[in-house]
């Protein structure tokens, strides 16, 4: 005990995060949950986290009464304290507070979470980890009294192990969460959707043996439909020389490997037979990893994605991608969307469009969302939050990038749906921006060499040629698909321009268009020149759609989006009220005239493409 309190000490006072891992398939772990209602208080001027001198008291010695994190009652009635959890009301995790409270709609600041709980181990011997699927933006978190660190990033997951400082009874778990907006963050401080702030994921305890299954990696050799590879990995004292099994039944797959000095041991097993997930065949196959007289299993598909040409091959066969771009918001509730019955809702809606792709825009969204597309059958693209004008120049910037990066790849690489690792979204082009992501593609490529990397650019005029759009990027080099956003007729000329012009593509590889698209309120009907009516925004999609078919490399689009979602920058009465109304589906769950025209268009493509 005494170890690990040093160890938390000197993590104290570096302010080091340990939260750096990423805990491998929790939903199928011995877990107990501590969603639910959690007392909050409000600290708009942080004084719970500084002193009257602004030193933050979770690095003093002896912190005073004032540190909330301490999470302490008044001995006697003479006692001073300025806070009380008790006494204070609650909000729901997961979930943002925007939504749950009104006095928070607009509130970019600090809120302290507290849950209290009591925890008895199955086994004495048994470890804990506490895991956070996310929270926005950045979390320090202490457990009875002790900080465990902090993580940065609103998107991703994190834990810690509490193995030594959980008791049996009345543990205090305490989160401050801090959403405010900063240039150097990732995103900075410039997007267009709403900064929902909060414990917007599940939180759960984990409870494993001493020495455990951490993680794994089990898929398809890049272009080798035949081989099942990878690497298992085991945590603990007793890591190294141990055996662990796999199997996956139905493949009549059965082996048992060594772990290395390292714990980890490498998969390379030749399957038959094997049934291919696709849109059409989202199948999955229970796999078992067994260590010690405990399994782990998981539902994996086996797929191959590559590039040839302007071809994108999913299983060997050409494929397009019927995709619709989707932000991890339930528009019925105008809130943060975080759990399994959401992403239903929105992945039910993209299958309702004829989709068999989504692009899920500008971050990475809660594990329910790929579980769920796995299921469903519906590719997906993962996009990193580099959105826009964050500061390139910043050393520190490009690290948090990269975290964030290579913790949806940690959470994600066993889902067959994800085909694409997105680095960032329109982003200006200049030397050090494209260093940046040249070094974040390299790292993504590193870590996966299975999957495909893009980037939603941008398009430009083609110089000396009026009408005449392409795109002149230099990280065209460095992706597998060349992806870009355009806006002919809404931001850039009438939809009447897409008649106009032509497209200069010089390039021999996949072309995705990730985003175009316009707004209009849904039930606000008039003429096609009439912004903001159904009637402009379908006219809108019926000239783009026209107008993109004469791209010869065309192989998808992820037109923006698919339900109208919360952005502070939309601030027209009437028409947006705080609503970016470019969905296809109003905030009521209402379809608009454009979606049947898009509807229509991948009922062609999905006859045309499975031929
Ligand atoms: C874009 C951005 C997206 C915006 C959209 C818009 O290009 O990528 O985040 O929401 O345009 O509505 O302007």
């Amino acid at each position: 005990m005494k170890k690990i309190l040093i160890l938390f000490g000197i993590l104290l006072l570096s302010g080091i995060s340990i939260a750096q891992n990423v805990f491998q398939n929790i939903p199928n772990r011995k877990t107990t949950t501590l969603n639910g209602k959690w007392h909050y208080i409000v600290d708009v001027y942080e004084s719970g986290y500084y002193n009257y001198r602004y030193e933050p008291r979770d690095q003093k010695e002896h912190p005073t009464n004032e540190a909330i994190f301490l999470d302490l009652k008044p001995n006697d009635r003479s006692d001073l304290h300025e806070y009380d959890f008790d006494t204070s009301p609650t909000l729901y995790v997961p979930g943002d507070w925007n939504s749950q409270e009104e006095n928070l709609f607009y509130y970019e600041g600090t809120v302290w979470y507290r849950k209290t709980f009591d925890y008895k181990k199955e086994n004495a011997t048994n470890r804990i980890f506490l895991n956070f699927g996310a929270v926005n933006y950045r979390a320090d978190i202490y457990l009875n009294g002790i900080k465990l660190g902090f993580h940065e990033g609103g998107f991703t997951p994190f834990y810690f192990e509490v193995t030594n400082l959980l008791k049996e009874k009345d543990n205090s778990l305490v989160v401050k969460v801090d959403n405010k907006r900063k240039k150097e963050a990732v995103p900075t401080l410039n997007t267009d959707w709403w900064n929902y702030g909060g414990i917007t994921r599940d939180v759960d305890l984990i409870e494993t043996q001493s020495t455990y299954i951490a993680d794994y990696s089990i898929q398809l050799q890049k272009g080798n439909a035949g081989l099942i590879e990878g690497y298992i990995s085991l945590n603990g004292d007793d890591k190294a020389n141990q055996q662990v099994a796999i199997s996956i039944p139905e493949l009549k797959i059965n082996q048992t490997l060594t772990t290395n000095s390292e714990g980890i041991v490498s998969v390379a097993i030749k399957a038959k037979n094997i049934s291919y997930w696709s849109p059409e065949n989202p199948k999955l196959y229970t796999i078992n990893l067994k260590y010690g007289n405990h399994t782990l299993n998981d539902k994996i598909g086996f797929r191959t994605i590559e590039v040839k040409g302007s071809d994108i091959l999913l299983n060997n066969k050409s494929v397009y991608l019927r995709g619709i771009s989707i932000h991890e918001e339930n528009p019925l509730g105008g809130r943060r969307a975080y759990c399994k019955e959401d992403a239903e809702l929105l992945l039910g809606w993209a299958k309702e469009l004829g989709c068999n792709f989504v692009r899920l825009a500008h971050y990475p969204h809660n594990e329910h969302m790929l579980r769920m597309a796995d299921e469903m059958g519906i590719l997906v693209w993962e996009e990193n939050p580099v959105y826009w004008t964050i500061p390139f120049e910043n050393h520190d910037t490009y690290l948090l990038a990269e975290k964030q990066l290579k913790e949806v790849m940690m959470r994600d690489k066993n889902r067959a749906s994800v085909i694409i690792w997105s680095m960032a979204n329109e982003t200006p082009r200049s030397e050090v921006r494209l260093e940046f992501l040249r070094n974040l593609a390299a790292t993504a490529r590193n870590l996966d060499n299975t999957r495909l990397i893009s980037a939603a650019l941008e398009k430009n005029r083609v110089e000396g040629k009026e009408n005449t759009l392409g795109i002149d990027d230099p990280f065209m080099d460095y992706v597998d698909i060349i992806s870009f956003n355009e806006y002919v007729g809404w931001y850039d000329g009438l939809p009447e321009k897409c008649e106009r012009v032509q497209w200069e593509i010089n390039y021999n590889k996949p072309v995705f268009i990730s985003e175009y698209g316009g707004g209009a309120l849904q039930g606000l009907h008039g003429d096609k020149l009439d912004r903001w009516s159904e009637e402009f925004q379908e006219d809108l999609y019926i000239k783009n759609i026209a107008m993109l078919r004469q791209i010869p490399q065309l192989r998808g689009m992820s037109p923006w989006i698919l339900a109208d979602f919360r952005s502070p920058r939309r601030m027209r009465p009437v028409i947006q009220d705080g609503w970016n109304r470019k969905g296809l589906i109003s905030e009521k769950g209402t379809k608009k005239k454009a979606f049947f025209v898009l509807q229509e268009y991948y009922k062609e493509m999905m006859d045309k493409w499975s031929k």
